[in-house]
This record gives structure tokens, C-alpha cells and sequence, in this order.
């Protein structure tokens, strides 16, 4: 018996023999998510990766041999001393020809809860220890929001998240919750860093009791339908802005807005004005027009703003809007829209980036100022915006824009990867694996067979969280977990930190990477260093063996309801926002003065290239590639919750019956889904909770190409990303955009397609 913490919640396990037999939720978890029990069969499936590996033409002709086989090599195995002289030795032959900025590690991914045993910052704090490493900037989740918020409302956005409206509030005040993107229930299971208690879907029941009336906009109904009415209008994808715009001008032309609000805490109203009324471009923005985008009735819209400005309102949008080409713009139009009504700052008034998405929006957490493992100071000061990925590899040398400012590609030979998975999150796989075949050698830590690790030269097996102690351990969540070891590492896998402590020692630099200490002198010491930052702000933690003998730790309660920028909504004087004007910004001077022709300086409606209403249209379906309910992107996959859902081993899309009988296709039936970028097979699971038009294939599939020799290859198994475009959301940004997509869809009538992910390559012994 032992806690162990992951993204999707805390649990009690039950160990048998050295196995790992039950998972069982936390008892202060009051909505705990069933996606965690599906690591139980995982831990020694024929998909672990058990020993250290390389790729065999790599190993025989030396680094940058055959870099277009791999994803199809064979894979020979290596002790954990010859792996660690050759990582080693690869790392000193890039660092000694090229440079540190040679090496790519931006290593973007979700790894393992944990605060210790945190992937990304072993592997930043180690190649720190030896010069540096190119990095990336932001997130897949939200990327333009991240560039676009601070120049709107100042500050950072990860910040801004963590102060949302609690739901508590919401529950006592808000009349009228109106949610971009709908409330997806599903997503609340998660939280990066851990989720002692699941609290979003329990907030949204409760404020519905309560009586909060709840109207989602969307291509799909909320999964909280079940819990909650919702008045659901469809809309198209991508053309949030239209509609929020509209909004913006009814509330104009009809005198609704609050100018008082307006005067005082924003600036830039009046370009902003011009534009909705189309005196710039002789377009006003009126609900007609907005209709005739979006698919909105003109009548649903006026109404629906009338019904905000009588009602406290609070909108919500969903991060989904932001992963779109012109990401940046719905956050910005739907916080001017949130400023024109008034409420921002008021008790469940104003607006919230993004309630049920993850777990901790809202959840009115005490913020602990706990200590991280010190990645040190990178030396390298090239980066990408994540999601730029294949450019840079592509494109070395080359220029790119981001947040006003020209940067360069730089030249890379190697890439580290450990706890993340680009064959997963990064659109256009098709385009990766060309790009991927660029540098002479990737490295990459991972605990399990998926397409990241295929696509390595050398594959180095780590543990699980199970397999290894940690704390768990986020300011976004009020309880702190001592996480047991539950089992004996599986084969010869070892943890993040000793794989990089061993490469360390070959390239004697051990002590800058560990300082001496072990894993569990690291724990301590980020549990006292914890500890002291949090009696300075008169918090009392338990001292670190008090701590493991208790399980877990709770933060204090906040005794009072957050309200987003109530501070700034009070006194705006004495706490102006961080922008350059201390006030909202509805017109941004800075990013007028970029002259970027996809971000222009206010919220503004740009027709996308991929969209239902585009007049050339490629393809006639609008396909939307959202969070898989049943896991954690491509985590347990092919565990027993997700392989549950699957139709004859494939993802699921879902389809409107309209299109579907279009297409003479029947529930059940093994589809393909296309476009001019790649192809995927799924099953069809025909529901009327997506609108005509739009369907919906959730992430996470692992990548299975029919012919894993050839990088156009269809994925039989249904990973959208085979199909999603490769784009940056604007200059500003740089996000991706993987909802900006169009595609087509036929019955499947070829031969039946195994599903063959799950199984390991092909491993030799060295000759
Ligand atoms: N089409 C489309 N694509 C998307 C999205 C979308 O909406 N549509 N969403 C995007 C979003 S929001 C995100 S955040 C990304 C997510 O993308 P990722 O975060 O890259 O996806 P994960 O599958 O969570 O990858 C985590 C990896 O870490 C590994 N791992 C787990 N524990 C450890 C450990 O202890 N050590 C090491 N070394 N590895 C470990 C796991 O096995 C897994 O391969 O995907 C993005 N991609
Ligand atoms: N179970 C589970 N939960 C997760 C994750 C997971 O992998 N599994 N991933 C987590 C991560 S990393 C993140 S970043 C968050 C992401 O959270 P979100 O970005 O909010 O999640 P999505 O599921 O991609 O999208 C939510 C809904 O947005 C709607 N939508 C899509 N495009 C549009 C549009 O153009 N307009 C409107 N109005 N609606 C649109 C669709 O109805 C879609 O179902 O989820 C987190 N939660
Ligand atoms: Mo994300």
C-alpha cells in the first residue's frame, strides 16, 4: 500500500507478489477520473522498453547513417555502459564540431507528475551542466494565448490561469455562464503536476443547481450535458471572432456597452470601434455578417447579447480557440467583448480563460511558492516557438518572426528528447519525419515502444512513476503527495536522473549535474527549500519525515473567493495591470507597431485558409482534433480505457448523421479520412453531438503507418496529426494551429488494416 500522483489523480495502490494489482482513487478525491487503473497492465507489456538500444544502421555506420530508416530500423541492444559511452561520446563530438546550440532539447511533453523525477528538467538541468542546449518557448496548449494575453492584460498567462474566478463564486453570482468551445468535462481530469481532488465538473453541477444558466458555443455539445442543461448553439469552427465581434457591435449600436468601464480601465477603444463598425474596411461587423460566417443565427446572437447584458455574465473560452490559425485573436476579442460588458473583476462576472479544461481553473488554490529542482542557466540563447519544430529543422539558417522581433534557425545535429512525444503533439507527421531526418543523431528517453521511440538512434528505458519515490508536488493543487515506489524498476529501465547522472560520469561532469546528492537528498532538499519559502509567507509545513510518515500534505484553505482582477477592478491605480499602459488593451500600440499582417494591432477577423465557409474549398468536412477522454494524449494508449472505445482496434470520429448517410456510411464502419497532407483510417461513431459538417477525431492514437518505410504512409490506426497543417498561428505566436483543418471522408473498403503500434520493432542482439 502506497500514494502514487499523476496528471490524471492521486491514487491508493495495492502491490502483490512485486506487482502492482489495484489502483485505487484517493479518499479526499470527491470525482476521481477512471483513466489512471490503465497503467496496472501496461507496466510489463511487450510494449516496455526494457534495456538500453540503438538503431542498427546507426550503430554500424555511425551517426547520420540512414536517417531516413528511422521509424522502420531494427534496433540492437546495448549495456547500460555502452549506452552511456556513446551517448556520451555523441554528445562531445556535437558540442566540439557544431556548438551546444547544435543540440535541440526543447523536449516539449506532458513526462510524469512528480517534482523531482520531472523529465524536462533532468534533461535541461544536464545539458546545462555541459554548455547548453537550443530550447523552445510556450506550449502546445495555448501558445498564442500565451504572447497575445500579455500585451492585452499584462503579466504571464500560466500566472493569469491560476487566479480565475473560483467556481465557488461563480456558484454564489454568475447569472449567465457563456463558454466558446463549450465545457469540456473530460479535459477536467487532468492537471499538470497532479490532481489531489477533481473539483471542475463538481463546480459546474453545483453552479446549475445553483442556478447558473449555461450556453455553449460550439461545433459539439459539452460532455457535462449529461449533468447539466445546456443551451447549445453551433458554430463554425475557427469563426468564434466573427461572433464575438458581432457582439462587440451590437452592444455598440445599441448603447449596451459600459463606457464607464471602457474609459477607466481600457485604452484603445475608439480603433477598436472604427473597426466594428466597418469604417476601416467598410465591413461593420453586424450580427448579419457574423451569421453569415459562423452559422450563428443573426437572431441567436443579438439575443444572446442582450440576455449578457442583464445578467452577470461570465465567458469563458476554451484553449482549443487559440490552437488555430489566427489563435491569438479569440482571447483578445473575447476579453474587449468581456470589457464592453462591464463585469470584469465583479464577483462571477467578466471572463475565465478556459473553466473544465484542466482541473485547477477556478479550484481557489492558495498560491505555495514551492521550490523546483534548479535547472541552472541555459548558455545557448537560440530557441523556437515550440511548434516550429519542423521548420527549424528544415529551414536551418533561415528567418522567422515571433512577438516582434527576428530570429534565426539554428543548425541542428542532435536532438534529446525525454518526457514528451512529438509524434504525438506535432501536426503534419508527414512532414516531421522529413524534417526528423535531418540530424545526424536523436536520443531519447522513454519508458514504452510508441512512435518517439521508434523513431530514435538511441532509446535509453526509464521507469515509471511507480517504479521510483517523488513528491508530488504543484501550486495548482492543494495537496502534496509523498509518491511510494510501488515496484522494482521493470527490466533495466532506470530513472531520468541516474540515466543522465551516468552520462554525466563519461563525461566527467557528474558533480554539476547531481551536487553529490541522491534522488532522495534531492526530495528533501526541494521539500525544505519548500518549506522555508513558505514560512516566509507564514505557512507551516511538516518537516520532510513527517511529511512521508502522513502521505501527503494539504496547503491552507484561501478563506476567500479569488475573483479574476478584482485587484486592478478596485484600484486600478494603485494596481495597474503589467501592460504598457497599466490598463486592458483593446488596441495594442506595440503590436500595431510589428505592422504584422496576421496580427494587426486589435481583435480582428482574418478568414482562415482551412475553414467550412473558405470559397475554394479543399475538402468539404472541418475536422477538429480534441482531447481524448480515456487518457492523456498518447499516455496508455493501449491501455484497457482507451483500447475500450476503440472500433476494431481504431480511434473513433465522430460524425453527424447527415454526413455520414451522405456517405453511405453506418456506425461501426472503418472509414478513411483525407486530405492533401496525409490519410488515416478510424471507426465511425455517428452522433448528433457534433454539427453538420465537423468531425471530430480525438488525439492520441499512437501513429502506426501502413508502411513504416514510407513518411506519406496512411496511419491505420487514426492519429489526426497525419492530417493537421504544419502552420504557426500568426507571426506574433507562432502556436500551432491543428484546428484549422479540412479533410474528406469515404468508406474504408481495403483490405482489413491490424493495428500494429503496439508492437515493439524488431530487437537483435549485437552481432
Ligand atoms: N491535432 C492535435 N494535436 C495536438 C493537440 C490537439 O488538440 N490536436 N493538443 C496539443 C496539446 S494541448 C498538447 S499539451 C500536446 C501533448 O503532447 P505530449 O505532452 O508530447 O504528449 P504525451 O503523450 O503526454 O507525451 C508524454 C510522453 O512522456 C513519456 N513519459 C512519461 N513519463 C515519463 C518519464 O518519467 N520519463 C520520460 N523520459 N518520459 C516519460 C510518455 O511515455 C509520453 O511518450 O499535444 C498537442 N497536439
Ligand atoms: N482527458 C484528457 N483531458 C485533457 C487532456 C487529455 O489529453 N485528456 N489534455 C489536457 C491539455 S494538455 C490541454 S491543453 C487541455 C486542452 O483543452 P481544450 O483546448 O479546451 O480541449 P479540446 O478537447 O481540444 O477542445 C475542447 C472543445 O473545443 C471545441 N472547439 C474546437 N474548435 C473550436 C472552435 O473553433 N470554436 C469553438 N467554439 N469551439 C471549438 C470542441 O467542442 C472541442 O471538443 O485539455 C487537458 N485535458
Ligand atoms: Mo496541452
Amino acid at each position: 500500500m502506497g500514494l502514487t500522483s499523476s496528471h490524471w489523480g492521486v491514487y491508493e495502490f495495492v502491490v502483490k507478489n512485486g506487482r502492482l494489482s489495484e489502483l485505487n482513487p484517493f479518499s479526499h478525491d470527491p470525482d476521481p477520473s477512471p483513466i489512471g487503473p490503465s497503467i496496472i497492465d501496461l507496466l510489463e507489456d511487450r510494449t516496455r522498453i526494457t534495456k538500453p538500444a540503438a538503431r542498427e544502421s546507426w550503430l554500424d555506420g555511425g551517426p547520420g547513417t540512414a536517417t531516413h530508416k528511422r521509424g522502420s530500423d531494427r534496433f540492437v541492444t546495448l549495456s547500460w555502459d555502452e549506452a552511456e559511452k556513446l551517448v556520451a561520446k555523441e554528445l562531445e563530438r556535437v558540442i566540439k564540431t557544431k556548438g551546444n546550440q547544435a543540440i535541440y532539447a526543447g523536449s516539449y511533453g506532458w513526462a510524469s507528475a512528480g517534482r523531482f523525477h520531472h523529465a524536462q528538467s533532468q534533461v535541461h538541468r544536464f545539458l546545462n551542466s555541459i554548455g547548453g542546449y537550443t530550447s523552445s518557448k510556450n506550449t502546445y496548449s495555448y501558445a498564442a494565448a500565451e504572447v497575445i494575453i500579455p500585451h492585452v492584460l499584462g503579466g504571464n498567462l500560466m500566472e493569469l490561469l491560476t487566479l480565475q474566478t473560483s467556481w465557488q463564486s461563480v456558484c454564489e453570482n454568475t447569472e449567465l455562464m457563456v463558454a466558446f468551445g463549450g465545457l469540456p468535462a473530460f479535459n477536467s481530469q487532468i492537471s499538470n503536476g497532479g490532481t489531489g481532488a477533481h473539483i471542475q465538473r463538481l463546480g459546474a453541477i453545483k453552479a446549475a443547481a445553483a442556478g447558473t444558466k449555461f450556453v455553449n458555443l460550439s461545433p459539439r455539445r459539452s460532455d457535462v450535458k449529461s449533468d447539466i442543461d445546456e443551451d447549445w448553439y453551433n458554430l463554425r469552427p475557427n469563426t468564434d471572432v466573427a461572433v464575438m465581434l458581432a457582439m462587440a457591435y451590437h452592444l455598440l449600436v445599441e448603447d449596451l456597452h459600459d463606457g464607464y468601464f471602457l474609459d477607466k480601465y481600457t485604452v484603445g477603444f475608439e480603433i477598436f470601434q472604427a473597426y466594428l463598425l466597418g469604417q476601416k474596411d467598410g465591413v461593420p461587423k453586424t450580427p448579419a455578417w457574423a451569421a453569415s460566417i459562423s452559422g450563428m443565427a443573426e437572431a441567436d446572437i443579438i439575443s444572446l447579447t442582450r440576455e449578457m447584458t442583464s445578467k452577470r455574465t461570465m465567458l469563458t473560452v476554451s484553449w482549443s480557440l487559440t490552437r488555430q490559425q489566427y489563435g491569438e485573436q479569440p482571447f483578445w476579442a473575447a476579453t474587449a467583448l468581456a470589457a464592453m460588458l462591464g463585469q470584469m473583476g465583479k464577483p462571477g462576472g467578466g471572463i475565465a480563460y478556459g473553466y473544465t479544461i484542466t482541473n485547477y481553473l477556478g479550484n481557489n488554490v492558495f498560491k505555495m511558492p514551492y521550490a523546483p529542482l534548479p535547472q541552472k542557466k541555459n548558455s545557448i540563447a537560440d530557441f523556437i516557438p515550440v511548434a516550429r519544430v519542423s521548420d527549424m529543422l528544415l529551414n536551418p539558417g533561415q528567418k522567422f518572426d515571433y512577438d516582434g522581433k527576428e530570429y534565426i534557425y539554428p543548425d541542428i545535429d542532435l536532438i534529446y528528447w525525454a518526457g514528451g512525444n512529438p509524434f504525438h503533439h506535432h501536426q503534419n507527421i508527414t512532414r516531421l519525419r522529413k524534417a526528423w531526418e535531418k540530424p545526424s543523431t536523436v536520443i531519447v528517453n522513454e519508458w514504452c515502444w510508441n512512435a518517439l521511440a521508434r523513431h530514435a538512434d538511441i532509446i535509453l528505458p526509464c521507469t515509471t512513476t511507480l517504479e521510483r519515490q517523488d513528491i508530488g508536488m504543484t501550486p495548482r493543487d492543494p495537496f502534496v503527495i509523498s509518491m511510494d515506489k510501488a515496484i522494482e524498476p521493470i527490466g533495466e529501465a532506470r530513472n531520468d536522473y541516474d540515466i543522465f547522472a551516468g552520462i554525466a560520469r563519461n563525461l566527467d561532469t557528474e558533480y554539476a549535474f547531481t551536487e553529490g546528492r541522491s534522488a532522495e537528498d534531492w526530495q528533501e532538499w526541494i521539500w525544505e527549500q519548500s518549506r522555508e519559502r513558505a514560512a516566509k509567507l507564514n505557512v507551516k509545513m511538516p518537516d520532510y519525515q513527517s511529511f512521508r510518515k502522513t502521505g501527503f500534505y494539504k496547503s491552507p484553505e484561501l478563506n476567500e473567493d479569488r475573483i479574476f482582477l478584482s485587484d486592478f477592478f478596485n484600484d486600478p491605480d494603485t494596481n495597474p495591470l503589467k501592460t504598457p499602459s497599466g490598463k486592458i488593451e483593446i488596441f495594442s500600440e506595440t503590436i500595431d507597431s510589428f505592422d504584422y499582417d496576421n496580427c494587426p494591432g486589435h481583435p480582428t477577423w482574418m478568414e482562415p485558409a482551412e475553414w467550412l465557409g473558405a470559397k475554394n474549398k479543399t475538402y468539404p468536412l472541418h475536422l477538429i482534433s480534441n482531447q481524448p477522454r480515456t487518457k492523456l494524449h498518447s499516455q496508455m494508449d493501449n491501455g484497457a480505457l482507451s483500447s475500450s472505445i476503440k472500433i476494431k482496434g481504431h480511434q473513433p470520429l465522430e460524425m453527424n448523421p447527415v454526413d455520414a448517410k451522405a456517405r453511405g456510411i453506418t456506425e461501426g464502419d472503418i472509414v478513411k479520412v483525407f486530405n492533401g497532407r496525409g490519410a488515416c483510417l478510424c471507426g465511425a461513431n455517428i452522433t448528433n453531438d457534433v454539427m453538420p459538417g465537423v468531425v471530430i477525431i480525438s488525439t492520441g492514437s499512437w501513429y502506426d503507418p501502413v508502411d513504416p518505410a514510407d513518411p506519406n504512409s496512411m496511419c491505420k490506426h487514426g492519429n489526426p496529426n497525419v492530417l493537421s497543417p504544419d502552420i504557426g498561428t500568426s507571426k506574433l505566436g507562432q502556436g500551432p494551429a491543428a484546428h484549422s483543418c479540412l479533410a474528406e471522408i469515404e468508406l474504408y473498403e481495403g483490405p482489413a488494416q491490424n493495428i500494429t503500434a503496439f508492437n515493439p520493432p524488431e530487437i537483435i542482439k549485437k552481432k
